[in-house]
Formats: structure tokens, C-alpha cells, sequence
């Protein structure tokens, strides 16, 4: 038997090995008995690029995680699967003509083969793509359900249309104005019928359920800010139009307190009633306004540029003292949030203020407070936005703000000029595109009946070939020039109608497919309620914080509508949520040439970086890792040089899960190191009858630490944990029983399966697999025992570290320190000036 470290020898027997013996299966009779445990990773797209060292990341902290579970006595399902339709597949095949499937199909090897050389733990048998027509026939049953209780509707939408290249553009297709397919800035508005889903009518559920959650809490914020929940009022402003009609103009504010400090308003630029009151005088200035309003989109309009604005001519009532405010015209008022309109207070608000003082708007104080900032004259020189007590404001003077909401609110009702009311930012959800790769959406169009449902029993629409996937020049999906898919018979009377040619968005896979895995086989239901409720909702979650808002607020929507329909039982799909950091690393930029320039490309003159095309020196910048600005570094060389276990090890040393990471070329040696120690510890040691007090200690605060640290999630610690111990052993390593040995193993085997699994079975000869033992548990009181840990240094520099009774006296410290091998080497030939021994610490020996 060699005793040598090589794990190219074995890593790939032990995968197929675990496969063949269906180990991660969880239909496999030995895991019967077990309680269930549900792990699951945010669904990938197969994206043509392969995985770099940064995707790895995400699915080796799963997989320790699912692993753990299973070395705790758990029957883990940790599946895997692909969210396969969607655009980028989609725009190749416009571009190629090839089709989506292909490319996808091939995409999807690529991955799996990528993601089975990282050793997770997948149950392959429940592997499936959004594009399977056994899986999308429910996603289109919850549509239709969704429909059928109105949460389904169609809306016309505002979408982006590019007349170069005649299709509606996704918002992610828009860049900065500009079309990403065709690079030009020919985009328009137009107003389409579109597919919506009513999210909204769940926005108090989505936000308060929140609570409950196991989830960072960074997340739960972006969440809530995201629904965006306001209570404030709706206030009537009475105004005239152009030809004296009386006409209310309804605002929205979260702060009616502050209603005697509106010194004026504004309104939207597509307010409707914006045309109806601008003044003759001020007409043309007012359309030229909105002309140009129209080609910005929300964000510009609203991050901190410099406010725009017109007046219209026009003045508002205030309902509270009668004053006439002057209505303006501004882009910073959205026409999608609250009314359109709204009541501007200078003095509180910092945008109105920055609109009043470039305008010359009077600034009335409303809120009295003396951490409002002033100048010599006594003037506000910026909006005061904190709390106080109601000044200038007739009857409600004196009043806190709390109170005076009250006030205001109660006068306005009593008068018919206004209410309470709830504001969302959340908007229901545009739920089609126009275009090919996607989910069919299963309505049919009747002359005579409307819209109509596929019947049930019709499921799958399946998604038929086309020739071209192009979208048609007037904006219709490719589907609308196939007859044989578009004309059918109306459900209902019979007669002729057409199907809905729109297809679903890339959202709609993914937002329930969690639910489909542990049932994946059932031709009857999406997933039986028996099954869901042994094995959902999902105990952990694992995936990126780009998915912190859109794909996990979808999925809770869909979860609590199909809890609703009695089709779930329960109303939370994912009871805890890791989001692990990205792992960055150096990436080089030419500006002249404004590129990223790739590592085998770079020309170094003087150890200094240059271009390959200007001669200009590369700025070096640490970014995210990605193909586009080449840092990416492929595991495939680094596996093949060091082994999966070691690349596994690495990912997870290289810094806080949760946070972002910089990839360091050369530290997966470290991690390389590691596992050589362990195995040449594991396969020299000689097992002690009894272990030593020190070997104890070694072991018991190993499996304490790597326990506490996976619990924490901080497994780069856990993997230091091992270093330590790895070290330390090394000079006592016939001291350590056979089943500490053994324990070892098994702590170690969440991190490295492969190596572990290797010892288990082959080294020490044990007939199961490694994952079938149980994490080993400690002993604390061997740790608060009378022994301390001190550091014994040469010259400042620490040589060694040594377990010794908390009594021991100096002298029996240096015989223990000077008996240390590494202490020994680093004394010879020196003359020691002094000793110095702080009692259980610190061991420092000067030398000359
Ligand atoms: C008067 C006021 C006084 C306001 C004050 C704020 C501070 P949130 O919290 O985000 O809901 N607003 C209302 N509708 C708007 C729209 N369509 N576009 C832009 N701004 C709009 O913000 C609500 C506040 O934002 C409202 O309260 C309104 O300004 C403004 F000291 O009314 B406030
Ligand atoms: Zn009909």
C-alpha cells in the first residue's frame, strides 16, 4: 500500500463510486429513518462560459453545508437543475440560427460535468430543465389558476421598442438609452397589451411575513424597501382648468403635518390633467417639457441631479387655509407612485427644497427645531427632515408630528378634501414578453368568448419549432407566424379562435421549482402535499444577493398564492437564506485602448504591466470575477494539479463566505499542504492504547471549532481550525488514540469527501462510506481542564505553542519549551539573554 499523497489516484473512483452506490440518493433504504433536511442552491442558467473559481464557490459551501446535515444522521436532498429558458440562448439563435434547445442542451453537459468534478452531493435522479414539458405543464397550472382568481390580467404597458431592430427590448436590454443588440439609441415607448401578475394584491403578506425569516438581514431590508410600504394621506387641492372647469387635483404625502408649509406643487410630466390646466402663456413651455421628460427613465429622473421644472399657469387650494399654491411641472414626480402629484414643503423635504430655492419659491417652516440648520438671518440653508413640534400652522401648533398627522387627517375627512391611505412601490408584475423561448402562456382568444383558458386536461401548450426567432416587424412573438400553433378551436362554443402567442418571462421557472424536486416523478399533481410536507419548505437556501429582491420575492409570491389554493402547506419557501460574497481578483484595464486586457495577453516590461496593442501601462484594479474583464481562473488546471479536495479547501479559505473575497493564485498551495499533512499524519501515525492529555485537547477543541464554525458559517475559520490542529499533531502524532484518528477523519470529511472517504475505505479498510458515520461529538470539559495553552517565542517570533498545567512553575515551562524540536533548532548556536514567562501566556526567550 503507498503511503503517498495522490489524489489524482483516487478522487475520481470515490465520485462514481458514490454515484453507482446512490449514496446522495434519497430513496436510498439506508437513509430511510432518517429526518429529512432540505438544501438547495439557487437555480443556475447554463450559461455557455463554463464555471470559473467564482461560481465554484457557492457550490462547495453547499455542499460542506449538505454534507454536515448528513454527517449529522440527516436524509439530505440537495437537487440540482437548470433554469433554461431565457434570452441570451434566445438572441444567439436570432443571431445563429440555431436553435435555443441545442446551444442549452449543451450548455447543460458542460455544467453538470463541471459541477460533478466539485464532488457535491446532487441527487442526479431528480434532475430537470424549466424546458421539460413535464415540468413547464404546471408552471402553466398555476397560471391558470392565477387566472382563474383574477391575479392573471392583461394591462396596457409602456415597453421598449427598438426601431432598429423591431423588438421590444427587456429593461436588462437597455443600456444607459442605448439598444444592447444593435448599440443604437433609436428606442421608443409604446404601449402594448401585455400579460400582468397581480404581486401587489400579497404586499402586506410578503412584507410581514418577513419577520419570521431566517434570512441575512440585509435582505429582508432590500425586501422591504422594494414593496415599499408608506402610510400617509391623499389630500384634494381644488383647482380650474383652462376653460374654468373646477377640477381636484389629488396629491399623496406621508406627511400631511406639514400641509401649511406647501408653498407649491407639482405635478408629473403625464399627469392627465396637466394639458387641462397649463395657461395659454405657458403651454409651449410645458410641452417642450414633457417631450424631453419622456427619454429619461425613473432612476435618471429621480438620482440627485439638478431639478427641472416649469410652472403651468395654474394654482391649487390648499383644503386647510385656503392659499393659493402655483402647480409646477416636474420630472422628479413619478407618474407610477401615489397620485402623480404632489404637495411640495420646502422646509422638509430635500427636493423640494433644492426646486424652491433654484425657482425663488417661498421656504415656509412648519416644523419647529432647533437642530435645524440655519444662517445668520434666521433661514433655512437646507430642508429640515427630523422630527420637531408644528409651528406656523394655526390650530396645530404645539402638536408633535405624530399628532399632528392625526390632526390633519381627521380635519381634511370631516371637510371630504382627503383620507389615510397605504402607498406601495411595489407594481405588479409584467408577466410576458414577446418573444420565443419560453413557457408558452396557455390562453386562447374567442371573437365571441374572449379570453378564454386552456382547459386543464390540455396541459402542456407545448412549445412548438419555428424556422425564424425573430419577433415579427410589428412586435409580435415568432409564435404568431406559425398557423398551426396559432389557430384552434375555442373551448368554450367551438368556433374558430387563436391562441395567446406571448410566452412567459425567464422569471416564471424558477419561482416554484423548489417545489417540484422532492416530487418530481408525480404526473398528477405539481408535487403532492404528503410529499411537500415531509420534505419543504427548504431548510437552506444558498445563492448570490443579486436574487435578493426580484427571483425570492416571485417565489414567495407563487408559495403564498399556491398555499392560498390549498397546493402547498406552507406559506414561506425558504425558512433560511445564505448569500455567499463573490470572489474577486486582479483584472488589468488599457485605458487608451478602453479594454480589459487578458493575463496571457499582458506584455511586462520591468515587472510592470503593459498593453499588448498601445504600449500603455495596465491599471490594476481587483473586480469581480468574470469572463468579460479575463480574471477569470478555470478550476479544471488547478484540479488537475492539486486535486478537487484542495481547490474545495481553498474556496472556502479565501475569506468570509458571506462576503467578497480576493482570489490568490498561489493559496491553494496552503490548502494542498493541509490535506499532505493529514495524510501523512493519518498514514504514519501509530495509535496510542490510551491518548495522551495532549492529544485529547488537540482533538476535542478541533471538532468543537470546526462545529461552532460551520454552525456560523464561517467555514474559511473551520478550515483554519484544521491547520491548527494539523500542526500540532504533527509533533505528537503517536499519541493520539485510533478512534481520535478516526475522528479526525470524519470531521474532516464535509471538507474534503474525497480524501476522507479515501482513508475510510481504503487506508483504514471500513466496509461503508465515511458520510455514513456521524460528525463526531466533543468533550468540553477536557477543554477546561487545569491545563493552559502558552506561546513559547524566540526573539518575538513564535516558535511553538504548549499545552502545560496552569500551575506549572517557570522552570518546568523552559524544560518544556527547550525539549521542542522547532524551539531547539531556533536557539542553536545563540546565546540566551533572557527569559521572560508571563503565567499562562507567554513563553519569551531573547537571544544573541
Ligand atoms: C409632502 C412632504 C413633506 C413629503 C415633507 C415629504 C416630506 P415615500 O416615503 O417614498 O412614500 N411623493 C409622493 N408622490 C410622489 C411621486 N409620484 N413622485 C415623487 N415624489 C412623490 O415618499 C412619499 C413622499 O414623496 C410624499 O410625501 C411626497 O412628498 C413625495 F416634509 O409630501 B411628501
Ligand atoms: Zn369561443
Amino acid at each position: 500500500m503507498s503511503n503517498e499523497f495522490r489524489p489524482n489516484d483516487y478522487e475520481a473512483h470515490w465520485r462514481k463510486k458514490w454515484e453507482e452506490e446512490e449514496l446522495y440518493s434519497i430513496d436510498n433504504p439506508k437513509h430511510k429513518d432518517k429526518p429529512k433536511y432540505y438544501c438547495l442552491d439557487m437555480f443556475p442558467y447554463p450559461s455557455g462560459e463554463g464555471l470559473h473559481v467564482g461560481h465554484w464557490r457557492g457550490y462547495v459551501l453547499s455542499d460542506v453545508w449538505a454534507r454536515y446535515k448528513m454527517l449529522q444522521g440527516y436524509n439530505v436532498l440537495h437537487p440540482m437543475g437548470w433554469d433554461n429558458f431565457g434570452l441570451p440562448a434566445e438572441n444567439d439563435a436570432i443571431k445563429n440560427g440555431v436553435h435555443p434547445r441545442i446551444r442549452t442542451e449543451k450548455n447543460i453537459d458542460n455544467m453538470r460535468r463541471q459541477l460533478k468534478e466539485i464532488g457535491c452531493i446532487y441527487d442526479w435522479n431528480r434532475e430537470f430543465a424549466t424546458t421539460d414539458t413535464d415540468y413547464y405543464k404546471w408552471t402553466q397550472f398555476i397560471f391558470l389558476k392565477m387566472f382563474e382568481k383574477g391575479l392573471a390580467y392583461q394591462k396596457e404597458q409602456p415597453v421598449n421598442w427598438c426601431n432598429e431592430c423591431k423588438v421590444v427590448l427587456a429593461n436588462e436590454e437597455v443600456e444607459g438609452g442605448k439598444c444592447e443588440r444593435c448599440g443604437g439609441s433609436n428606442i421608443e415607448k409604446r404601449f402594448i397589451n401585455q400579460w400582468m401578475l397581480k404581486i401587489t394584491e400579497y404586499a402586506d403578506r410578503l412584507l410581514e411575513d418577513l419577520d419570521g425569516l431566517k434570512w441575512p438581514e440585509k435582505v429582508k431590508e432590500m425586501q422591504r424597501n422594494w414593496i415599499g410600504k408608506s402610510v400617509g394621506a391623499r389630500v384634494i387641492f381644488e383647482t380650474e382648468s383652462n376653460d374654468g372647469e373646477k377640477m381636484d387635483l389629488e396629491v399623496f404625502t406621508t406627511r400631511p403635518d406639514t400641509l401649511f408649509g406647501a408653498t407649491f406643487m407639482v405635478v408629473a410630466p403625464e399627469h392627465p390633467m396637466l394639458e387641462k390646466i397649463v395657461t395659454a402663456e405657458n403651454k409651449d413651455a410645458v410641452m417642450e417639457y414633457k417631450k424631453k421628460a419622456q427619454l429619461l427613465s425613473n432612476v435618471d429622473r429621480q438620482v440627485g441631479k439638478d431639478k427641472t421644472g416649469v410652472f403651468t399657469g395654474a394654482y391649487g387650494i390648499n383644503p386647510v387655509n385656503g392659499t393659493k399654491v402655483p402647480i409646477w411641472v416636474s420630472d422628479y414626480v413619478l407618474m407610477d407612485y401615489g397620485t402623480g402629484a404632489i404637495m411640495a414643503v420646502p422646509a422638509h423635504d430635500e427636493r423640494d427644497f433644492a426646486f424652491a430655492t433654484k425657482y425663488n419659491i417661498p421656504i415656509i417652516e412648519v416644523i419647529g427645531s432647533e437642530n435645524a440648520v440655519k444662517d445668520a438671518e434666521g433661514n433655512l440653508t437646507e430642508a429640515y427632515v427630523g422630527d420637531g413640534k408644528i409651528v406656523n400652522s394655526e390650530y396645530i401648533n404645539g402638536l408633535s408630528v405624530s399628532e399632528a398627522k392625526e390632526a390633519i387627517i381627521e380635519k381634511l375627512k370631516e371637510a371630504g378634501k382627503g383620507e389615510k391611505t397605504i402607498n406601495y412601490k411595489l407594481r405588479d408584475w409584467i408577466f410576458a414578453r414577446q418573444r420565443y423561448w419560453g413557457e408558452p402562456i396557455p390562453i386562447i382568444h374567442c371573437e365571441k368568448c374572449g379570453t378564454v383558458p386552456v382547459p386543464y386536461d390540455q396541459l402542456p401548450v407545448t412549445l412548438p419549432d419555428v424556422e425564424s426567432y425573430r419577433p415579427t416587424d410589428d412586435g409580435k412573438s415568432p409564435l404568431s407566424r406559425i398557423e398551426s400553433f396559432v389557430n384552434t378551436t375555442c373551448p368554450k362554443c367551438g368556433g374558430h379562435a387563436k391562441r395567446e402567442t406571448d410566452t412567459m418571462p425567464q422569471w416564471a421557472g424558477s419561482s416554484w421549482y423548489f417545489l417540484r424536486y422532492p416530487d418530481k416523478f408525480n404526473d398528477k399533481e405539481l408535487a403532492s402535499m404528503d410529499v411537500l410536507k415531509e420534505w419543504a419548505p427548504i431548510d437552506m437556501y444558498v445563492g448570490g444577493i443579486e436574487h435578493a429582491v426580484l427571483h425570492l420575492l416571485y417565489a414567495r409570491f407563487w408559495t403564498k398564492f399556491l398555499y392560498d389554493e390549498g397546493l402547498v402547506p406552507f406559506n414561506e419557501p425558504f425558512t433560511e437564506l445564505f448569500n455567499q460574497g463573490m470572489v474577486c481578483r486582479r483584472a488589468h484595464r488599457c485605458h487608451p485602448c478602453n479594454r480589459w486586457v487578458y493575463d496571457n495577453e499582458i506584455k511586462y516590461v520591468d515587472d510592470k504591466p503593459m498593453c499588448p496593442d498601445c504600449g500603455n501601462e495596465l491599471t490594476i484594479t481587483v473586480e469581480k470575477m468574470s469572463k468579460s474583464k479575463g480574471n477569470g481562473v478555470s478550476p479544471d488546471e488547478l484540479v488537475k494539479e492539486y486535486g478537487t479536495d484542495s481547490l474545495r479547501l481553498y474556496e472556502l479559505f479565501t475569506g468570509d463566505p458571506s462576503m467578497d473575497s480576493e482570489w490568490n493564485d498561489d493559496g491553494i498551495k496552503a490548502c494542498y499542504n493541509l490535506l499532505k499533512k493529514a495524510w501523512s499524519f493519518v498514514t504514519t501515525a501509530t495509535p496510542a492504547s490510551e491518548s495522551s492529555k495532549e492529544a485529547k485537547i488537540a482533538i476535542n477543541k478541533l471538532i468543537m471549532n470546526v462545529e461552532k464554525r460551520i454552525n456560523m458559517f464561517k467555514l474559511n475559520t473551520a478550515v483554519s481550525a484544521f491547520m491548527e490542529f494539523i500542526n500540532e499533531a504533527a509533533s505528537i502524532k503517536d499519541q493520539f488514540s485510533r478512534e481520535d484518528i478516526e475522528n479526525f477523519v470524519v470531521t474532516m470529511a464535509a471538507f474534503a469527501p474525497h480524501f476522507s472517504e479515501e482513508i475510510w475505505r481504503n487506508i483504514f479498510g471500513k466496509a461503508n462510506s465515511v458520510f455514513e458515520e456521524k460528525f463526531p461529538s466533543y468533550d468540553e470539559s477536557v477543554l477546561v481542564t487545569d491545563s493552559v495553552e502558552i506561546v513559547v517565542q524566540v526573539n518575538g517570533k513564535v516558535k511553538a505553542k504548549l499545552v502545560i498545567a496552569k500551575e506549572a512553575d517557570k522552570e518546568s515551562v523552559a524544560k518544556d519549551a527547550m525539549a521542542n524540536e522547532v524551539v531547539k533548532a531556533s536557539l542553536e548556536s545563540k546565546t540566551i539573554v533572557k527569559e521572560i514567562y508571563v503565567p499562562g501566556k507567554i513563553y519569551n526567550i531573547v537571544v544573541k
